[in-house]
């Protein structure tokens, strides 16, 4: 009998561990760093015990904003006991709301408040805003998701450094995204504004748990139809739905629109009827919605509209419509700007054209300015206009999809690219913003707070704007094509909210929140991200070669292309390779775009045998048979980086392969399968490549490197009319 019971014991022990050990349960990401899945063990029973109770008297006026601020943390903090919130008692820690004002003036910013106050535990969550307090709700869960115990949560003031941390979407009204990767448009420009899709609310939803508030929700090659009054009924839908959430819309307006839509001869800007126009157009647009944020405006560039049409300069295009918005408004000018005919390096043609218009554009307009000053490569130096530009309000524009690194496929964390262009120090002084004493200490030597900042960071110049970037959502179930994917978008908004955070720490967090708060499998999968990027360059653009993409697609290795139509389309513009050497010389004996940085800052990277050898092909052309530190010629280094590379990518994927047990299994299975298709993409870059670069130099390939299994014309022969973003 007693054996018996026994036996009835263990296999109840048996049984119950089994139970205990939830399987992970398949994902498929819709939930993105929101899924506040159940906390385990210690974590567990501390919240529990906690038996937390969010107050339901909100501050008055209550508003939508702070109704989601309570709901979001009920639901979060209900599915992070799993499922189901432990039953209030009366030593249940309250979490109560002092939210301030709906009307817009605050900072968004917040305080959580845990304390103790005759015996009763509590946490104050106190915001100058509403917008802070939904803000702050969003922290709170983050805090809890990540393993911290809730009377434990830091007690700090946390705002927004950036006033403007948007998302530019690329989307089209037909549905396809241009360089999306994930699947068609979110957007469903044909059932609004009768239809809203719930995506929209997730979308808020996941915008604001990471500080985003602003969304342009059309292309920058605009369509000028979407100014019409029935695309304004749509956006209205849109912006009373998001509104709630703290987001803005924005439009990208085609800069010809009142010709095409308004029946006008000219768009010229200083033409009256085209101010007229455009005046009353915004009219028409803030009588709908009364917070519209503006338009962002891509002007005489690859093709568009603009004043340069009719002999007028980007500061008076810009602010004939900044005239047009008044207070109620921005218009956002982008400075991705290059012409064909024009034969200087096409990387220093944005400063040429805009820093001779510093001081002339009105307060309510931004120039919006890539990180580097080509376009989105895998690796390049920070932007010179970031310090060239000290009397005109600059926004640092970030792609968050990956045109050039590899598109959905593979992983590239890009948190450390964005990183190093916030850190970069322009050398520079920049107009001084007392609102942001935070960055301005973090980022830098010790200031005086009275004097302007004489060598100024990226981040310095642009946090009194802010930053945007180009959307990576798409209708894909899991939003970003894959699933490390979401980890740019999160990253992008965490970085948006403070630039002095670091890569590792986001990926940490997100990955925490997404994957496992086991901490050894945390700090795995950030390594791994935190590498990605780098690898990526090293296969597609090592030592700094840059634009070797494809044509069209801008997929997979072509640097053999020399002959399309405008140069600085060909990847043979960018390297340069002949018998003699590889790469673009920007120093004075060549283009002297160096000359475009602060002295300080050019020295860096003006000396071949000195430079960081990531940016060594940017500046300067060498020989094959040129040195690198450490003893390698170049062309044996060249070979190298393709190799560390693939070596990088199989380490991943025995990395990967380890975390099974922490990751659930269809997510797993599809990073898996990721990795697999990046490590043979990696392998075709390299053998395209050094195919091309031996067809080139006549050199053998160095001692030890793998052959190269097919022949170059196989290479160029291949073609991918399936490829996405053509
Ligand atoms: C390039 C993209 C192109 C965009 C352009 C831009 O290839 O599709 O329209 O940037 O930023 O990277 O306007």
């Amino acid at each position: 009998m007693m054996r018996g019971r026994g036996l009835v014991n263990r296999l109840a022990i048996a049984i119950a561990a089994i139970l205990l050990a939830a399987p992970l349960r398949a994902e498929d990401g819709y939930a993105l760093w929101l899924r506040h899945a159940p906390l385990e063990g210690e974590a567990l029973a501390d919240l529990r015990a906690a038996a937390p109770v969010v107050m339901g008297d909100l501050t008055d006026p209550v508003s939508p904003t702070l109704v989601i601020a309570r709901d979001e943390l009920r639901r979060g903090l209900a599915a992070l006991q799993g499922g189901e919130s432990a039953a209030p008692r009366p030593d249940s820690v309250t979490l109560v709301f002092r939210c301030g004002t709906d009307k817009g003036d605050g900072d968004n910013g917040f305080l959580l408040l845990p304390m103790t106050i005759e015996n009763h535990r509590t946490i104050q969550i106190s915001a100058s805003d509403h917008v802070g307090c939904l803000y702050a709700s969003y922290k709170l869960l983050r805090e809890l998701g990540q393993g911290t115990r809730l009377m434990a949560i830091p007690r700090r003031v946390d705002y927004p450094v950036m006033p403007l941390r948007m998302l530019n979407h690329w989307d089209n009204p037909d549905g396809h995204v241009e360089r999306g990767y994930a699947g068609r448009s979110i957007f469903d420009w044909w059932h609004l504004p009768e239809k809203l899709d719930p995506r929209m609310i997730d979308y808020a939803r996941a915008n604001a748990s990471i500080g985003i508030n602003g969304v342009v929700v059309n292309n920058v090659n605009a369509k000028a139809f979407m100014l019409e009054a029935r695309y304004i009924a749509k956006l209205k839908r849109l912006a009373d739905a998001w509104r709630p959430y703290g987001i803005r819309v924005f439009l990208s307006a085609r800069f010809s629109a009142p010709m095409e839509i308004g029946g006008l001869a000219t768009a010229d800007p200083l033409d009256p009827a085209v101010e007229a126009w455009w005046q009353a157009k915004a009219d028409e647009i803030y009588a709908s919605i009364p917070d519209f944020g503006g338009f962002l405006v891509k002007a005489n560039s690859e093709g568009q509209p603009g004043p340069q049409d009719y002999g007028r300069s980007h500061a008076e295009g810009a602010n004939m419509l900044a005239a047009a918005l008044g207070e109620r408004g921005t218009v956002i000018w982008r400075a991705f700007v290059y012409k064909a005919e024009d034969s200087i390096d096409r990387t220093m043609q944005a400063y040429a054209e805009f820093v001779p218009l510093d001081g002339q554009f009105a307060d309510n307009v931004i120039v919006q300015v890539k990180n580097g000053p080509l376009d989105f490569q895998p690796r390049e130096p920070f932007h010179p206009l970031f310090g060239a530009m000290p009397n005109t309000r600059l926004m640092l524009e970030a792609q968050i999809t990956r045109e050039y690194l590899g598109q959905a496929t593979g992983m590239a964390y890009l948190a450390p690219t964005w990183e190093e262009v916030l850190k970069a120090n322009t050398g520079r002084p920049a107009a001084r913003d007392r609102r942001e004493p935070r960055i301005w200490s973090s980022h830098g030597p010790e200031v005086d707070p009275n004097e302007p900042i004489a060598s100024a960071t990226v981040a310095q110049v642009v946090a009194p704007v802010g930053m945007a970037g180009v959307a990576n959502t798409g209708s894909d179930r899991n939003w970003t094509g894959t699933h490390f994917d979401q980890a740019n978008w999160y990253a992008f908004g965490r970085l948006a909210w403070n630039p002095s955070l670091s890569s590792e720490d986001i990926a940490r967090e997100w990955a925490a929140q997404t994957f496992t708060r086991d901490p050894e499998a945390t700090r795995r999968i950030s390594a791994m991200m935190l590498a990605s990027r780098d690898l990526v360059a090293q296969y597609t653009a090592p030592l700094g070669l840059a634009h070797l993409m494809g044509t069209g697609h801008h997929y997979g290795p072509a640097p053999w292309v020399c002959d399309l139509e405008r140069p600085e389309w060909n990847p043979c513009y960018y390297h340069r390779a002949d018998k003699e050497g590889i790469g673009f010389d920007r120093t004075e004996n060549g283009s002297g775009a160096l000359a475009q940085y602060a002295p300080g800052v050019a020295a860096q990277w003006a000396d071949p045998a000195t430079i960081d050898e990531d940016y060594l092909l940017w500046f300067h052309r060498v020989r094959w048979d040129h040195r690198i530190k450490g003893g390698d010629t170049l062309w044996e280094r060249l070979s190298a980086e393709y190799a560390w590379a693939e070596i990088g990518l199989q380490a991943r994927m025995q990395g990967w392969e380890a975390l099974r047990g922490h990751i659930d299994p269809e997510r797993h299975a599809a990073v898996a399968a990721d990795m697999a298709r990046e490590l043979k993409d990696a392998r075709w870059w390299r053998d395209a490549s050094m195919a091309y670069w031996q067809s080139i130099n006549g050199l053998p390939l160095p001692a030890g490197a793998r052959p190269i299994p097919e022949s170059l014309e196989a290479y160029k022969a291949r073609s991918f009319p399936e490829a996405p973003g053509q």
